[in-house]
């Protein structure tokens, strides 16, 4: 083999290294999906984080501040980095110049590779050369030592040598401008806020960093720059919300090569929790060894910090507990991260859980011992968290064994349908007494059942599943369905699989949909997920004329009844509420099948309810106001 090999001229080893190239961008390009997840819309964005990852590492090297994405109008995009510019010059083993081996070889190693803390094995890190595989065209510029080289492929594939084509003694960089092959995508449409989402959370993640993107093809641009980086996370995710304390916690440090940061702050108001981890700058939407070595922490630390200081009040306090209200943003870099799970975003380095949650443990107790009031007002909302927790489970068995909670025993106030095919039954749930009534009369009672509500029903954000217990109005709801509440739900057991809430137009109408929304979103999601919750729409005007008679559902469709028939001896009455409706026309109107329109109520709709919910509610004014003012002109046509 030896004596084969030295027999070898030089461009026989080149052209043997040539086919390997072309072997490789072949295989990228005839299964894309293994190397960029999918083709997607997910997978095409993706280019451009592969594109920005190599950009990133040099930032993170301490090599480049600032990083502008730009998409063009012709649907390219273009990366710009102010970095050290990838070398030109030639490659020892290849013998070509490095610039064309790091973008046509997969996983180009050896001499070019940086050893920062990449992003192997996941969804990024691939290689640039996976994009230029997977690019109609991309041309790439570099800056370094006084000069500018450019080299153009196509579909992976040199037609240009790299080439000398300026001079520039000031800057150095890397400006890479790819289009995205069309043959390999089921979409190649840039979408400005995804790409602009990312970039924030990039600039949140690496402090100092300038990141600049703009869509040429709308006109729109946006900056991010933190100095305060995942600190200034955490005030951005908080900003409406009123906090525990007013600065975020935070620290760093590293240890064994792996840098773990922390930046974390309690909310008041708000039960939920959002921590977001990071490790290499991948969000890890599914957790992790990092993940699970800070709760371990938190937990640890709090409770012996409760212990030491007489504060836990002989209470079982629970990570859970301590986790209430929190922001957290966790950002771990480390060498080879294993990247698991579904999405490939779950990190599985074991070694990782160990030194997480050494860290955390020993710098968030030095915390804590620096700032006692602090301690004292997160223990505190932990100590009340568990109480509720444990008064949620007494009044949940009680109620359990008065029987109020179970399926055989039906509020009073709802008068059930007759068939027992869930599939096939619908409960509406009405505002209002009279309302209720002619819905009563007015239904099939084959499959329909009617639940009116009386008075308004508790705000369920600020009470706890206790308290909520104790409303009678959620119990009506909670028994009608007959498929537990919160961690019980199980949504299979639904009684009804059309759950349809029917409520005025107006203020209160639009209070009590709120209400029900954060409700369903808070205690019985899965029932939203399942899409078994919908909204009536009754009808705005019912316009007569001679014996004929229409409604209208919206404004438009009253100037279309009112055009098609003309305005002379018509009636036009306007439906104030649906109490003005008799049976018959609220049957035909909002409750046949054959005439009603329903609109289906989503996960976001709900989600978005919650939000409006906990600003509506809220104790501070300010974000209040914000909220009015940015949504003043979407919010003209709803009658407030
Ligand atoms: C390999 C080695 C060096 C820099 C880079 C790659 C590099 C790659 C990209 C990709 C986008 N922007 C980039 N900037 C730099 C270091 C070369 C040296 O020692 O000067």
């Amino acid at each position: 083999m030896m004596e084969d090999e030295s027999i070898l001229q030089k461009e026989d080893i080149y052209d043997s290294d040539k086919i390997k190239v072309l072997e490789g961008l072949q295989a990228v390009r005839k299964r894309p999906s293994m190397y960029i997840g999918s083709t997607d819309e997910r997978g095409l964005h993706h280019l451009v984080y592969e594109v920005v990852d190599n950009s990133i590492d040099e930032a993170m090297e301490g090599y480049c501040d600032r990083i502008e994405i730009t998409i063009k109008e012709n649907g390219s995009v273009e990366v710009c980095d102010n970095g050290r510019g990838i070398p030109v010059s030639d490659h020892p083993q290849y013998d070509r110049p490095g610039l064309e081996i790091v973008m046509t070889k997969l996983h180009a190693g050896g001499k070019f590779d940086r050893k920062s803390y990449k992003v192997s094995g996941g969804l990024h890190g691939v290689g640039v050369s996976v994009v230029n595989a997977l690019s109609e065209w991309l041309e790439v510029k570099v800056k370094r030592e006084g000069n500018v080289y450019h080299q153009r492929y196509e579909k992976g594939q040199p037609v240009t040598d790299v080439e000398k084509v300026g001079e520039d003694g000031k800057v150095s960089g890397t400006i890479t401008t790819f289009k995205p092959d069309q043959d390999i995508f089921e979409t190649v449409d840039f979408e400005y806020d995804e790409l602009k989402e990312r970039m924030r959370e990039l600039a949140f993640l690496n402090k100092g960093l300038k990141i600049h993107i703009k869509d040429e093809r709308n006109d729109l641009e946006d900056s991010f720059h933190y100095e305060g980086g995942i600190v200034e996370y955490i005030e951005y995710l908080n900003r409406d919300k009123e906090k525990l304390h007013s600065e975020p916690i935070y620290f760093k440090r590293r240890e064994d090569g792996v840098h773990v940061e922390v930046a974390m702050q309690h909310r008041t108001e708000s039960y939920s929790r959002e921590i977001l981890a990071f490790a290499n700058n991948i969000n890890t939407k599914e957790g992790g060894t990092h993940l699970s070595g800070f709760r371990a922490a938190l937990t640890r630390t709090f409770n012996s910090y409760a212990d030491n200081n007489d504060l836990a009040e002989d209470l079982n306090i629970r990570g859970d507990d301590y986790r209430e209200g929190l922001t957290a943003v966790i950002n771990v870099k480390l060498p080879e991260p294993q990247f698991e799970g579904q999405t490939k975003t779950k990190l599985g380095n074991s070694e990782i859980r160990g030194i997480v949650q050494s860290i955390v443990g020993e710098e968030l107790m030095t915390y804590l011992e620096e700032n006692p009031r602090v301690a004292e007002g997160i223990i505190e909302k932990a100590v009340t968290a568990a109480k509720a927790r444990q008064a949620a489970k007494k009044a949940k068995e009680l109620t359990r064994r008065k029987g109020i909670l179970d399926s055989v025993d039906l509020p009073g106030k709802l008068s059930d349908c007759a068939n027992p095919d869930p599939t096939k039954s619908e409960l509406y749930i009405v505002e209002g007494d009279s309302a209720g009534g002619s819905a009563k009369q007015g239904r099939d009672r084959d499959f329909q059942a009617i639940l009116p509500l009386r008075g308004k029903i508790i705000n369920v954000e600020k009470a706890r599943l206790n308290k909520m217990l104790e409303n009678k109005e959620i119990r009506s709801i909670i028994s009608a369905i007959g498929a537990g509440v919160g961690e019980d739900f199980d949504p299979d057991e639904c009684r009804y699989h059309k759950i349809i809430i029917m409520t005025d137009a107006d203020v209160d109408g639009a209070h009590i949909r709120t209400l029900l929304f954060t409700f369903f979103y808070r205690y019985m999601k899965p029932l939203l997920e399942r899409g078994y919750l919908y909204m009536a729409q009754p009808p705005l005007y019912k316009i007569t004329k001679g014996g004929g008679v229409r409604y209208a559902y919206r404004e438009e469709d009253k100037q279309e009844i009112l055009e098609e028939w003309g305005k002379r001896g018509v009636s036009i009455q306007r439906y104030k509420g649906l109490g003005e409706m008799n049976p018959k026309e609220l049957w035909e109107t909002t409750m046949n099948p054959e005439n009603r329109k329903l609109a289906k109520v989503t996960v976001e709709d709900a989600e978005r309810a919650d939000e409006l919910f906990n600003l509506l509610m809220g104790k501070e004014v300010q974000p209040r106001k914000e909220f009015i003012k940015r949504n003043a002109a979407a919010a003209t046509n709803i009658d407030v």
